[in-house]
């Protein structure tokens, strides 16, 4: 059994807890961040000097950065789909992982700031607009990547999937203007197929 501290609606914790329950791993998880708190307790702070969620706990263990976590559990408990053998296959996902973090991360948190955690009048709507045509660059990207496969990686879904597969739930949830991107949609229509995604990842926006 793992430990998973953090709360169900951070999307990097809807990233491991997803990921976890696609590979059948048995685990628990404690609320800690924003409301719950708990997050700055030395106790806390000891087991992740970052005092951000998610961290996991694996017997004496214990490890944080959501993709990291991701990895780790996909390394130590992945069979099948989700135990990429090759290095150039852990590459492959990885870059996907990687490039969500260092590309796609920051405008879709300020969208998601603004339509979600900010209330009508306080959001900056330019702000959105600029971040929604960053985005839309990205998504463009990964559509014309999704245009002659099934998942990030391929035929099979992999650890490539999980950190744009959170994020790609909340671009077509919000109140947001989107352009046409076929394959990103009918690769979105998959993710939706699978009961660990509408059940971790597709949870009402707050
Ligand atoms: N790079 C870190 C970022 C972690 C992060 O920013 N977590 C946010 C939630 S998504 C957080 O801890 N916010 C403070 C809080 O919830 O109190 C990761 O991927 O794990």
């Amino acid at each position: 059994m793992v430990h998973v501290l953090g709360r169900a609606n951070s999307i990097n914790v809807q990233k491991v807890v997803w990921c976890i329950t696609e590979i059948g791993i048995p685990f628990k998880r404690s609320d800690v961040g924003m409301e719950f708190g708990g997050n700055e307790t030395p106790e806390y702070l000891q087991k992740n000097p970052t005092g951000l969620i998610p961290t996991l706990e694996d017997g004496d263990f214990t490890v944080w950065e959501s993709n990291t976590i991701v990895r780790y559990v996909s390394e130590k408990f992945g069979k099948g789909d989700w135990l990429l053998s090759s290095p150039a296959e852990r590459a492959q996902a990885s870059q996907w992982m990687d490039w969500y973090v260092t590309a796609m991360h920051a405008p879709m948190t300020v969208i998601f700031r603004n339509l979600i955690r900010t209330l009508g009048s306080n959001r900056d709507m330019a702000e959105v607009h600029a971040a929604t045509r960053t985005a839309v660059k990205y998504w463009t990207m990964l559509d014309n990547h999704l245009s002659d496969k099934k998942f990030v990686c391929g035929d099979l879904i992999s650890i490539g999937d999980i950190p744009v597969g959170c994020s790609v739930y909340r671009w077509y949830t919000m109140e947001l203007e989107r352009p046409n991107l076929p394959h990103l949609y009918a690769w979105f229509d998959r993710l939706q197929e699978r009961e660990a995604y509408r059940t971790h990842v597709m949870t009402p926006l707050t």
